[in-house]
């Protein structure tokens, strides 16, 4: 083709009339073909087609080759590579610092299911308003392929032999410690995962994300659990999903009248889902409990909204947290004058 005559399309831009290359992050270092990469691609259209300003997004992550992967999205948002499996304890504080920020946590199947459980699950009792994604390939990939509380029973690598412990199901987890968003997805799965981290940003509560994540390097074997092969061939949604944000008109198109159920959130945000196979209602407890269950036994991948409540309160709600962000309040209004602090000591005597 003559290139002298092509026309270079207009690059779209969302609300605040920036560009999606504006949320874009470094080039990544994983290894090509890694499903992180992918979850990092729809992190950003994510964030993009919100219109979040990247500046009001912070990004937290523990150690692994996932917890690496926020480098490679949002680079105009701030973010933090703490310790392995104390993402949700830098988040917790960040999130005390200044409540308007939104924060995307992203850990790994070892980060958060083996070193890091104790952390997952009390931030999820306190339900600490967060993205809180699990790129979970069923190995520690950085160490080079160790299995970890994820992979599957049975599973034999390389250098590993063969895994003799049952796997942990990390939305199993989120859900009995009293999640208040519980989604599985799966890296291959672009559409489904895009919407899904949108209504992640907007809940107002914990929103875990278990997506199936492969490791091309050291655990794609076809009948690995974790694999891409077993993911497409596995992967089972129960329903279909679209995020409408706010007064966003959502595209209906192939959702028919009748077979979709509306979820709003508390900013009038709607999370769209249209069954596909069964009838299944989000909002309910016992029925998560049943699906994962069932999945697990069957070694299926249950993809979707799997649970939403939104009548929890949130951590800032028993520790009376105001809007106002404590990291630019002034120290006069955050600390007790002399005379306040004398009456008290006055009044312990
Ligand atoms: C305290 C501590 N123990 C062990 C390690 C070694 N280590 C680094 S990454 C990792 C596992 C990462 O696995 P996962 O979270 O699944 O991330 P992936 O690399 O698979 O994305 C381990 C054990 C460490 N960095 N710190
Ligand atoms: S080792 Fe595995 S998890 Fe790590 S970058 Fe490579 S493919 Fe991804
Ligand atoms: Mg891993």
């Amino acid at each position: 083709m003559d290139k002298s005559t092509t026309v270079t399309p207009k690059a779209e831009s969302n609300l605040l009339g920036l560009s999606p290359e504006d949320y874009k992050g470094r080039p990544s270092t994983l290894c090509p073909g890694c499903g992180h990469n992918m979850i990092s691609n729809q992190i950003q259209a994510a964030v993009f087609e919100l219109g979040l300003l990247p500046e009001k997004v912070v990004k937290i992550s523990g150690i692994g080759c996932s917890s690496k992967s926020p480098n490679y999205f949002l680079q105009r948002s701030f973010g933090f590579n703490g310790l392995h499996g104390r993402m949700p304890t830098l988040v917790t504080g960040a999130t005390f610092a200044d409540r308007s920020i939104k924060i995307i946590g992203i850990s790994g199947d070892g980060d958060s299911a083996s070193i890091g459980m104790g952390h997952f699950k009390h931030i999820i009792r306190r339900n600490v308003p967060m993205a809180y994604i699990i790129e979970n390939n069923g190995v520690y990939g950085l160490t080079k392929g160790q299995f970890s509380a994820t992979s599957d029973y049975g599973l034999e690598l390389k250098h590993q032999g063969k895994n003799w412990l049952p796997p942990l199901d990390l939305c199993m987890e989120a859900l009995i410690s009293g999640a208040t968003f519980v989604a599985r997805s799966f890296a291959g799965d672009a559409k489904q995962l895009k919407e899904l981290i949108k209504a992640a940003l907007i809940h107002n509560g914990i929103s875990v994300i278990d997506v199936i994540s492969p490791c091309v390097t050291f655990n794609n074997k076809d009948e690995a659990l974790q694999s891409y092969n077993w993911g497409r061939q596995h992967e089972d949604p129960i329903q279909e999903i679209k995020f409408a944000y706010r007064n966003e008109v959502p595209n209906l198109e192939d959702f028919e009248e009748g077979t979709v159920k509306e979820v709003t959130l508390p900013d009038d945000s709607v999370i769209l889902l249209k069954k596909i196979k069964r009838d299944y209602d989000p909002t309910d407890h016992s029925a998560a409990l049943d699906l994962l269950t069932e999945s697990y036994k069957n070694k299926y991948f249950a993809t979707g909204l799997i649970y939403i409540n939104n009548d929890t309160p949130t951590v800032f709600e028993p520790y009376n947290l105001g809007e106002a962000p404590l990291n630019r309040t002034p120290n006069d209004l955050l600390r007790p004058s002399r005379e306040v602090l004398e009456q008290i000591n006055a009044s312990l005597g």
